[in-house]
C-alpha cells in the first residue's frame, strides 16, 4: 500500500453499500413536497415539517411530476418520515445522490447542513439528531438560477450567442430541479475506512495494481478476487479491463483492530490503463476509437429523476449500435449508470456541471464577485467528480467544462486552472473541456481536444457535401495547431421523428441520418481523431425558445421514450459493420464476477 489520500471534499467519497459492518438505508420513495415560491417556509418553520404537502417521488425533478410545477425552480420543500432501523452505535449520516441546485437539510428540527451544485453527492452527518422512534427529515430544495452558480444562470444574451430561452438558461437544456438521486441513511464505523484509490500499471501482459486505502488506527488487508494480496501488487497475464471484454475484479478492503474485523469495503476495479502519446489516445497502450453519444439523464415526467431502468435501457440500446462510449453530457451521471457502463465496457468522458461558463459581465453590479465564484465553484465541483469516480474503470477522461466563452480575456486562463486541478488531483486519466470555439485560446491546457461542431445543421445547413468538407477542414487544422488527438464530442442535427423527406432535407430523419454517417466517415479518415459522439442519444427536453419547437432538442438518434429514428440503423449498420460485437456476446464471452 502506498501513502494516505488526502481526504475527499466532504468526507463522502466512499458510496455506501450495506456489508457486515455498513448500512445503507434507502429513503427513496414517496415523500411530501411543497413549493414556496415567496420563500416563506423558514420563517414559517416547515423545517420541522411541511404543512399542506402533496406526495411526490424521490428520485424525480418536481417539474413534469407536480402539475403547475413545471417552471418553478423553487425553493421547495420535501419531507421524509422514517423510523430508525438498527444501526448499531455506528456513525450516521444521510447521503443525497444529487439535489439540484442547493439543499440544506433538519432532522427533528435540527439543522444538519447544505450543499451547494447538482448531480454531485454529499453526505450530512445526522448522528446527534437521530431518534430512536419515527424521526422527521426535512428537505429545502433551491433550483434558482443565479450568476453566482454553476451552471449560471440570468446571463446577459451577449454570452449566450443571443439566443433566449424560457427559463432563463444559458445552456440547452431544461433546468429541472428536485432530489435527483437516491437519498441514503448511511451508518458507517467510526474511525473506519473513508478512502480508497487504485492505479493500475502495465507491463507486457503484467498489470501492477496499486492502491492507496485512508482508514483508522488497525491492520489494513486486501483481497483481489477473494485472495489476500498486499500492493503494489503485479497480476501476470492480467485479463484488462476493455470494451470487448470489460473485467472486473472484486477488490476487499478489511481493517481490524485487537485481531476483530472493524470495517469492511468492497469495490469492482477493472485493470485498465488510459494515456494520451501524441495525437493518439490509448487504451491499455492500444490507440482506441471512441464510438457513442452525449447523453442527457432526461425522459418524460421523470424529469431527471435517476431510475437504472433507463439507464440500463440507454446502454443498452448503445452497445446494441455498436457504440463503446458515451459523455455525461453536461454534468456527473448518477452512480448506476456508471456500474453499468463499468459491466458493459462502455468509455466515459465524466463531465463536470460546468456548461455555460462565461467570463465577463461589463455592466452588470457585483460581475467580478460573480466571476470569481464560478470559478471557485467549476474548481470544487471537478474535485468532487473526481473523487466520486476516480475508481471507475469506464471512467476515462475528465471534460472540466462545455463550452466556456472561450472569446473572453481570462477564458484561457480560467480553464487552465480548471484542467490543472483537475490533472493534480487525479494523474491518470486525460483532461479536456468540450469547446465550440477551438480557435480561441485555451487548448494548450488541455490533453486532448473535445471538439462541439456543427456543420451542416448551424453552419451550412442542408449543405451535407459543404458539412463534410467545413468538417475535414476544421479537424486538420486544429491537428497542425495543436498535434493532440480529438474527440469529436458533438455533432448532429435535429430530425422530428416521423417527419421524412427524400432527397434529405432538415429536420428529416433523412438528413439527419445522412450527416451523421459522413460526418463519421471524414472522423474515421484522420487517425488522429480518437472518436466522435454523436449529439445526442435521445431528444430531451430544453426551456421554451423559438428556435426549440415543442421544447425539445430534437438532435436524438432516439425519441425521448427511446424509440429509434433512422439514423440509429444507420449508425448500427456503420459502428457493427467495423465491429461485431452484440449485447448477447457480451453477456456470454466475458467471465462473469
Ligand atoms: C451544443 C451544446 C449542447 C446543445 C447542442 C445543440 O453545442 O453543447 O448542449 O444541446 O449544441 O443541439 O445545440
Amino acid at each position: 500500500m502506498t501513502g494516505q489520500p488526502p481526504a475527499a471534499p466532504g468526507g463522502w467519497a466512499l458510496r455506501p453499500q450495506t456489508n457486515a459492518c455498513r448500512t445503507a438505508h434507502d429513503l427513496s420513495g414517496v415523500w411530501s413536497f411543497r413549493l414556496d415560491p415567496g420563500d416563506e417556509g423558514g420563517e414559517r418553520g416547515w423545517w420541522r415539517g411541511i404543512p399542506d404537502a402533496v406526495p411526490a417521488a424521490v428520485p424525480g425533478s418536481w417539474n413534469e411530476q407536480v402539475p403547475g410545477a413545471r417552471d418553478e425552480l423553487g425553493p421547495a420543500w420535501y419531507e421524509r418520515r422514517f423510523e430508525m432501523p438498527p444501526m448499531g452505535g455506528q456513525q450516521v449520516a444521510i447521503r443525497f445522490g444529487s439535489a439540484v441546485y442547493a439543499a440544506r437539510a433538519w432532522l427533528n428540527g435540527q439543522p444538519l447542513g447544505e450543499h451547494e451544485g447538482g448531480h454531485l453527492p454529499f453526505a450530512l452527518p445526522c448522528s446527534a439528531a437521530l431518534a430512536t422512534g419515527e424521526n422527521v427529515l426535512v428537505v429545502r430544495v433551491d433550483g434558482r438560477l443565479g450568476r453566482d452558480r454553476v451552471p449560471p444562470g440570468l446571463v446577459p444574451p451577449v454570452h449566450t450567442h443571443g439566443r433566449v430561452f424560457h427559463p432563463d438558461v444559458p445552456f440547452d437544456f431544461f433546468p429541472f430541479a428536485g432530489i435527483h438521486r437516491r437519498v441514503e441513511l448511511v451508518a458507517t464505523p467510526r474511525h473506519g475506512v473513508s478512502d480508497l484509490r487504485l492505479q493500475t500499471v502495465l507491463d507486457g501482459g503484467a498489470a501492477t495494481l496499486d492502491a492507496a486505502v485512508q482508514a483508522g488506527d488497525g491492520e489494513v488487508t486486501l483481497a483481489l478476487d477473494g485472495e489476500p494480496i498486499t500492493c503494489p501488487h503485479r497480476v501476470e497475464r492480467a485479463q484488462l479491463w476493455h470494451p470487448d471484454s470489460p473485467r472486473l475484479h472484486r477488490l476487499d478492503v478489511e481493517l481490524r483492530r485487537g485481531g476483530a474485523l472493524a470495517d469492511r469495503y468492497t469495490l469492482r476495479a477493472g485493470l485498465r490503463t488510459v494515456a494520451v502519446d501524441a495525437d493518439r489516445l490509448l487504451l491499455n497502450g492500444e490507440p482506441v476509437e471512441l464510438r457513442g453519444f452525449g447523453r442527457h439523464e432526461d425522459f418524460p415526467v421523470l424529469g431527471r429523476g435517476a431510475v437504472p431502468a433507463l439507464a440500463a435501457r440507454d446502454l443498452l440500446l448503445m452497445r446494441e449500435l455498436g457504440a463503446n462510449s458515451l459523455r455525461t453530457a453536461h454534468y456527473p451521471c448518477d452512480e448506476e449508470t456508471l456500474d453499468i457502463a463499468d459491466r458493459l465496457g462502455l468509455l466515459v468522458i465524466a463531465e463536470t456541471p460546468a456548461v455555460g461558463l462565461y467570463f465577463a459581465d461589463a455592466d452588470i453590479p457585483r460581475a467580478a464577485e460573480d466571476l470569481a465564484r464560478r470559478q471557485e465553484l467549476a474548481l470544487r465541483f471537478a474535485a468532487e467528480l473526481i473523487a466520486r469516480d476516480r475508481n471507475r474503470a469506464c471512467v476515462i477522461a475528465w471534460s472540466v467544462a462545455n463550452e466556456p466563452r472561450m472569446d473572453y480575456p481570462g477564458a484561457a486562463a480560467a480553464l487552465r486552472e480548471l484542467c490543472d486541478a483537475a490533472r493534480g488531483i487525479d494523474g491518470t486519466r486525460p483532461v479536456g473541456y468540450a469547446t465550440d470555439l477551438p480557435g480561441s485560446p485555451g487548448l494548450e491546457a488541455a490533453d486532448l481536444i473535445f471538439l462541439n461542431a456543427y456543420p451542416g445543421w448551424y453552419t451550412c445547413p442542408a449543405n451535407l457535401g459543404a458539412a463534410e468538407a467545413a468538417l475535414g477542414e476544421q479537424l486538420d487544422r486544429l491537428h497542425g495547431q495543436h498535434g493532440k488527438p480529438i474527440v469529436i464530442t458533438e455533432f448532429g442535427a435535429d430530425a422530428i421523428a416521423g417527419t421524412h423527406a427524400e432527397p434529405p432535407s432538415l429536420w428529416s430523419e433523412e438528413y439527419q441520418a445522412e450527416l451523421i454517417e459522413r460526418l463519421i466517415r471524414v472522423a474515421r479518415r484522420r487517425p488522429f481523431v480518437a472518436g466522435a459522439h454523436v449529439w445526442a442519444f435521445a431528444d430531451f427536453a430544453t426551456a421554451q425558445a423559438t428556435h426549440r419547437p415543442q421544447s425539445i432538442n430534437f438532435k436524438g438518434v432516439f425519441t425521448r421514450e427511446r424509440q429509434p429514428k433512422l439514423a440509429a440503423r444507420r449508425i448500427q449498420a456503420l459502428w457493427r459493420g467495423q465491429r461485431a460485437g452484440t449485447v448477447h456476446d457480451i453477456f456470454t464471452s466475458r467471465p462473469q464476477c
